[in-house]
């Protein structure tokens, strides 16, 4: 039997590609308000704020690449495949570098920017263009519900019952580039130490949650994780 990673990533691996982190000095949510721009009652009340918010953002990862972190990681889920083991890779981005960079199977408990969903219906679709408060969904009818396929404040996140199967897998979990500040996300370290999984952490300094890594490696990851890696 090969070795089992879980790996949990966050806006920090996306760094030094260009997409912005939230709550680093120039980070998202220093500029924007969260309650505006990411929660349901934020779309309710502004939905074309809201969309302005997203097209920006959806420009700015057209125009995105992979860095080294995300190279390394998608060779070691090669690696750890053909060992006979596996890397889970479950990110809280909603960008598309991990999948740039050959990474399969990526989990996106936060969603993905670059799919529409119907916020009457639900139904999604791939669209990488912006978002048009004036479309008529093709599934349900409704006008004016696009929104981007991302979990807000206050909103379920996804793949829950497929995380908690691939912790209870895993012989090692490993955190890259988040505060650690966000749940549930950020509770699944403590779960990997109740179930006895040795955790890691790469990050450019102690997230919130340090405390609770076993092994920690402090830097840029376009640095420390393909040195992790190697
Ligand atoms: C580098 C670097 C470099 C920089 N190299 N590193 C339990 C306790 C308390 C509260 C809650 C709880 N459970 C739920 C909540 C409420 C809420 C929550 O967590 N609130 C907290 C703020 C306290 N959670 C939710 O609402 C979640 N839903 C949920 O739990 O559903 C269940 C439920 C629903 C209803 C009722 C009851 C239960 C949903 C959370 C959705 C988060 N959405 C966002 C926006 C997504 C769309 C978008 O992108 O616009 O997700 S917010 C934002 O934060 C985004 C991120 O994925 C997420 C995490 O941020 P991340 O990735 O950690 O980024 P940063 O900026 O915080 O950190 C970057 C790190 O990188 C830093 O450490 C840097 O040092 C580092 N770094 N450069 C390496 N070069």
């Amino acid at each position: 039997m090969g070795l089992n990673v879980f790996v949990l990533t966050g806006a920090g691996v996306s760094a030094e590609s260009g997409l912005g982190t939230f709550r680093d000095e120039g980070g998202v949510w220093t500029q924007y308000d969260l309650a505006e721009v990411a929660t349901p009652e934020g779309f309710a009340r502004d939905p074309a704020k809201v969309r302005a918010f997203y097209n920006a953002r959806r420009e700015n990862l057209a125009g995105a690449a992979p860095n080294p972190a995300h190279v390394a990681l998608a060779r070691l889920q090669r690696e750890l495949a053909a060992r006979g083991g596996g890397l889970f890779l479950c990110t809280q981005n909603v960008d598309d570098l991990h999948e740039k960079a050959g990474s399969t199977e990526v989990v996106h408990i936060h969603g993905e920017l670059a799919v529409t969903r119907c916020h009457a219906c639900e139904a999604t679709r791939s669209d990488t263009g912006p978002l048009d408060g004036e479309a008529i969904c093709e599934a349900c009818g409704a006008a004016g519900m696009a929104r981007p396929h991302v979990v807000w404040f206050g909103e379920m996140t996804l793949f829950l019952d497929e995380i908690t199967d691939a912790l209870h897998a895993a012989d090692l979990f490993v955190a890259i580039g988040t505060s650690g500040s966000v749940y549930p996300a950020a509770g699944f370290v403590s779960e990997a130490r109740a179930l006895g999984v040795r955790t890691c952490e790469l990050n450019l300094e102690p997230s919130d949650n340090a405390w609770a890594f076993d092994e920690s490696f402090y830097g840029p990851a376009g640095e420390v994780v393909p040195a992790w890696v190697e």
